[in-house]
């Protein structure tokens, strides 16, 4: 093995969302991380072109983050949140709300991205439940959403492989379409002119089950995971105003948006358009120790408090909720992206790697090249009869050569950590048009 992992057994670990046999059968390790760059076990270097998986904002092994956990570590390691608190909780939720919207300001703590969307579900459904709206019920996600692996998330995400290895899911659940077109907005830089009607699809919906059953819209402001989506110019807007004018509750999930990734702490303050709720994870933690959000708006909060008919005014948490690594991890992290002003960084950054990655339009199987903030998706024509091994080789054969890619379908995606240099964007584009040109 070249990575001089020759003596690991690897049966043991069912690895997530990977070909184990295949992976297993060619392994790819790497064991150690410092600012822009895994190394591998035998010292090859490796430029984090997506973060780690969207969520190393900061860059790998900071040392204010490693030190805040380490004190938390050796001071007290755990605390409960249920009916007992510790100072680290409060701090960091005043923090986090001061990055979010005005009005969403009220944060309840979960440990990864796919419990704040359950999380978040749940809240829309207390909240018009408390209100005397029982019947709002239906939760509308997106085609091509993703939004975690609980139940909730798989339900209203939009991903046809859920459906068919675990079924129905929940019931009461429609989609919206999704906003990828190809034919109107190939190669388009930033937000797409065309398809902010796709939003009055809503209304559609709306007009199927009636408003009076609906407790919920999802959406990422951004798809991230299903190939870089950026939301045509518009479409939002016209999302919020569908959803006020019937009473729903709008809810982006900011796993990947959040913190930085667009220019802004919140891809809600990027693009203008201020939902009830966001769910927010990976950055908010540089990813040291798992650590997710959700930010609600006073009014749903405040309603719930009122309302309540139980002393328990949301029946929901979990044993790690607010743990006290996690605190220390995101409040060092939050201090990093201030004191560096990261997410001006990556606003200021984001022309060039603009540019940078739309030069590589032309590069031979491109059919389309996206790109927001420090995201780009990179769409390749798929290979006749076999769709997304073209895109596999391209990401193995760069990391073989040095540049850690994720790829989704025959989609490319990138979104490195938001201190990247100038000269890193460089080395990143050259080397993946080298392997456009190679791969067949
Ligand atoms: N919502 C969104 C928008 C996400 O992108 C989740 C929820 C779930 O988060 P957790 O922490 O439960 O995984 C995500 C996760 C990829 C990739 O390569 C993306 C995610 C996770 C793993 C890989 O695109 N996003």
């Amino acid at each position: 093995m070249a990575d001089g992992n020759a003596t690991i057994d690897m049966d043991a670990f069912w690895m997530p969302f990977t070909p184990n046999r295949r992976f297993k059968a060619q392994p790819r390790l790497v064991a150690r991380a410092e600012g822009m760059y895994y190394y591998t076990g035998d010292g090859r270097k490796i430029l984090d072109g997506t973060s780690g998986l969207w969520c190393v904002n900061a860059g790998h092994g900071r040392k204010k983050i490693v030190e805040a956990i380490q004190k938390q570590a050796a001071e007290m390691d755990y605390a409960p949140s249920f009916n007992l608190g510790h100072p680290l909780s409060f701090e960091i939720a005043t923090r986090v709300a001061e990055l979010t919207p005005p009005g969403l300001d009220r944060i309840f703590f979960t440990n990864s991205g796919s419990e704040s969307v359950d999380t978040a579900l749940k809240i829309a459904l207390a909240y018009h439940r408390a209100k005397g709206n029982g019947a709002k019920t239906r939760l509308i996600g997106r085609e091509r959403g993703y939004h975690g692996v609980g139940f909730g998330g798989i339900s209203v995400g939009g991903i046809v492989k859920n459906r068919m290895h675990f079924g129905t899911l929940l019931t009461g659940v429609d989609h919206l379409p999704h906003t990828h077109d190809i034919e109107r907005n190939a190669f388009t830089k930033g937000q797409p002119e065309h398809g902010a009607e796709l939003a009055d699809a809503l209304e559609r919906i709306i007009g199927l089950h009636d408003a009076s059953t609906i407790a919920a819209v999802i959406v990422e402001p951004m798809a991230g995971s299903t190939g870089v989506l950026v939301p045509p110019k518009g479409y939002l807007e016209r999302l919020r105003a569908i959803c006020e004018k019937h009473e729903i509750v709008l809810i982006f999930d900011e796993v990947i948006t959040g913190f930085g990734r667009v220019g802004k702490a919140f891809a809600a303050e990027y693009f203008g358009v201020t939902p009830d709720i966001i769910t927010m994870a990976k950055g908010l933690s540089n990813a040291s120790v798992p650590m997710g959000a959700v930010a609600v708006s006073r009014k749903i909060h405040d309603s719930m408090m009122e309302n309540a008919d139980s002393p328990i005014e949301l029946f929901h948490g979990y044993t790690y909720s607010a743990h006290p690594l996690a605190c220390a991890a995101a409040l060092a992290t939050l201090d990093i992206y201030r004191d560096e002003g990261l997410f001006e960084r990556a606003a200021q950054m984001a022309p060039y790697w603009e540019e940078a990655v739309h030069s590589l339009k032309g590069a031979r199987h491109v059919i389309d090249i996206r790109n927001i903030g420090l995201v780009a998706g990179i769409e390749l024509e798929p290979r006749p009869g076999a769709p997304t091994q073209r895109a596999l080789e391209v990401f193995e054969r760069s990391f073989d050569r040095g540049l850690m890619v994720r790829v989704t379908g025959d989609i490319i995606a990138m979104s490195p950590p938001l201190i990247i240099e100038k000269a890193e964007i460089d080395q990143a584009v050259e080397l993946l048009g080298q392997i456009l040109a190679e791969v067949d």
